[in-house]
């Protein structure tokens, strides 16, 4: 089919971190490097993207980073979008699902749906935290592992293990709001009963069986497998995303994976007028970029959202890639195991090409992949600079050299520069061919043939030499050195911009279009080029070293965490121990002490009596969070004065591997103020 216009999204991260090369690799590059490919060729193209800002990730980090999911969001939209900027990646807009519009596109796409009875309301049990009056994410929810015993599984997984939970296995579950024990609580929400839309799902999918055997193959088996697809609840008990624009659900918000791929539509709307056209015209090609994790939701639940609803057309191919690990590791933020880019280029400054180059190279499209530090050096030396780099700096040097920068006319073609124009002539298709299949790196292998090519050509004619005996000669094969120049220049646009804006820019030519690439003269003779600058420049083993380093230093403080559990102290009597008076308190007041931002001021009901404790807990409660708390209270340590404040006693705390605090309280609520701790 032929279509008048292409819509592209790339998946929308979410606004709880930093980009990290994985991210880049995922689906923003090779999203990136197709879009420029459309754009090029002179196609009607829009690619949008956006920060996701809704769901338990972002309240969590928020609970974590002690702010509000607001600033969270804020904080890391910024830095994200800068990131993606930096790297070159060309979102027409980058949006985000705070905004107003999408909180409208989200609530009036939700009720479409619940107006047409697309929705089946169920109430269900779900567990609630009645000190934190609020019902609970799976996130939220930390108990023992009915397979393997750990402590700390989540509600929805134990990462102990692997084994992927529900809330309901978990041996004495806990809220992780108030460490209270979550009580069943019926809720009701609606859902999306993909049970019953199975058989048009299954239509939609096996229309395509062009789409990439991983993403094919993951739908497929969901379709298949033995229970097949169970309704889905599209709502959620929580407070932050978007509310459910219906009556009787106060407190419940729109599932976040029902409003994140509505953000596509908010985001062509924030963008264009004209936005109808790209959701809306079957002549619109929509084609989402995504990780291997989202594919169900962008291939089962966004397409039956879409159907559901009538008014849009249905991604027409969703080519996920699988994922990449970091020298054989799996990236993972919270180890710190990961390139960020912000980090990235304060190290290679102006080095985004190599680094786009080499996970493009090796982008992990059908399987799992890894970046090595040792790899990318190579990638650079051996690659960049010593094929495409050499070529280019060979040609511009011998120009200048022999004809003062003006490009020399092609006297005559013997039949090898026949073959080789010829050769050259084919790139632009042999690269579209893979770009159109997404085998992005096929596509860049061919695009480092035509500089291979060129090397060739150049070492075979041997223009150095030959330019004693055969002055003439020389000038047709440096004319041909340099039309290949220039279309390197054009066909490299789409995987390293950086370089190629540069590479135009020293050959004095506007940008050409892929078609461009095709012909092999667009530099006519006397055309005068600017002073040869080298491209690329080597990567040194010191360079490497320093990140591989880095990456140790990450490794080493795992370890050190993982086994930083103290060892006992030494044995005391039961006399000793005796002496010791700990107490069960309230904390009736609490607020921060001016000028040290690690200390709260306490007011303690001790049952004995009211006191006043300094603690150095700011950091991990604030003093709203800490008052009405009971707290385990050292009553008989001597006063001392902290901050010019006088302490009277110690609250006990748990000190994680992070040096995270968490106050030590009764796991029952009805221990009395004043109780002992023995
Ligand atoms: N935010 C998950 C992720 O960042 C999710 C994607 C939404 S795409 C609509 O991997
Ligand atoms: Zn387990």
């Amino acid at each position: 089919m032929n279509y008048k216009r292409h819509l592209i999204t790339a998946a929308l991260p979410y606004a709880n971190g930093p980009v990290h090369i994985g991210h880049l690799a995922g689906c923003y590059l090779p999203a990136d490097i197709y879009v420029r490919y459309l754009r090029s060729k002179g196609s009607d193209v829009k690619f949008v993207c956006g920060s996701d800002e809704h769901g338990v990730p972002i309240t969590i980090k928020a609970k974590k980073e002690g702010v509000t999911p607001q600033q969270v969001v804020d904080k890391y939209h910024k830095i994200m979008g800068d990131a993606f900027k930096e790297f070159g990646i060309s979102f027409d807009i980058y949006s985000r699902t705070s905004s107003k519009i999408h909180h409208q596109t989200a609530s009036d796409f939700f009720k479409v749906l619940y107006e047409k009875g697309s929705f089946t309301e169920q109430t269900t049990e779900q567990y609630y935290d009645e000190e934190a009056k609020q019902f609970l994410a799976d996130r939220y929810i930390v108990g023992t592992c009915p397979k393997c015993a750990n402590e700390n599984a989540y509600g929805d997984q134990c990462e102990k293990c692997g084994t992927s939970l529900s809330p309901t296995e978990l041996i004495s579950p806990r809220s992780t709001l108030s460490g209270a024990k979550p009580v069943l609580k019926k809720t009701k929400n609606w859902f999306l009963p993909l049970d019953k839309l199975s058989p048009d799902i299954k239509k939609y999918i096996e229309q395509h069986p062009d789409w990439k055997p991983n993403v094919y193959g993951q739908c497929k088996s969901w379709l298949d497998s033995g229970d097949g697809l169970q309704p889905r609840a599209m709502t959620r008990d929580l407070d932050w995303g978007v509310p459910v624009p219906v009556p009787g659900a106060e407190g419940k918000v729109l599932y976040v994976w029902f409003d994140a791929p509505i953000g596509y539509i908010s985001a062509t709307k924030e963008l264009t007028s004209n936005w109808a056209s790209y959701w809306k015209d079957k002549e619109t090609r929509l084609i989402h970029f995504i990780g291997k994790d989202n594919i169900v939701f962008h291939c089962i639940i966004f397409p039956a959202m879409l159907m559901q609803h009538g008014d849009f057309i249905l991604p027409d191919n969703v080519p996920a890639n699988e994922f990449l690990n970091l020298e054989g590791d799996k990236i993972s933020t919270s180890r710190n195991w990961a390139v960020w880019l912000h980090e990235y280029l304060i190290d290679f400054k102006d080095k985004q090409d190599v680094l786009r180059y080499t996970l493009c190279a090796n982008a992990p499209e059908t399987k799992d992949n890894d970046f090595t530090w040792k790899d990318f050096q190579a990638k650079n030396n051996n690659e960049l600079v010593a094929i495409l780099g050499n070529f280019v700096n060979r040609t511009l040097v011998l120009t200048h050299k022999y004809y003062e920068g003006k490009v020399p006319e092609a006297a005559q073609y013997i039949k090898e520069d026949l073959l080789i124009l010829e050769e050259v002539a084919r790139f632009p298709d042999k690269i579209a061919q893979a770009l159109e299949a997404f085998k992005f790196r096929e596509a860049l292998a061919e695009y480092m043939n035509l500089a291979r090519l060129g090397n060739k050509y150049l070492a075979e004619t041997e223009p150095w030499k030959l330019i004693k005996t055969d002055a003439e000669r020389v000038k047709t094969i440096m004319n041909i050195s340099l039309q290949i120049t220039c279309n390197l220049a054009v066909l490299g646009e789409v995987f390293l911009p950086f370089t190629s804006e540069k590479l135009f820019a020293l050959l004095n030519v506007n940008p050409l279009k892929w078609g461009g690439a095709k012909q092999t003269n667009n530099m006519p003779a006397g055309h005068l080029i600017r002073k040869e600058e080298l491209l690329f420049s080597k990567i040194e083993d010191t360079e490497i070293d320093i990140q591989i380093q880095k990456l140790q230093a990450a490794k080493k403080k795992n370890e050190e965490q993982v086994s930083a559990i103290a060892s006992a102290k030494t044995a005391i009597s039961f006399e000793e121990f005796e002496k010791i008076d700990i107490r069960i308190g309230t904390v009736l007041e609490a607020e921060k002490v001016k000028g040290a931002d690690k200390l709260l001021k306490l007011l303690i009901d001790t049952g004995l009596d009211k006191r006043v404790i300094v603690s150095g807990i700011a950091q991990f409660y604030t003093p709203e969070e800490i008052k009405g708390k009971q707290v385990s209270v050292l009553v008989n340590l001597a006063p001392r004065k902290i901050k010019g404040i006088e302490s009277q006693g110690m609250i006990l705390m748990a000190q994680n591997q992070q040096g995270e605090l968490s106050v030590v309280a009764p796991v029952k609520n009805n221990v009395n103020n004043g109780a002992g701790v023995k």
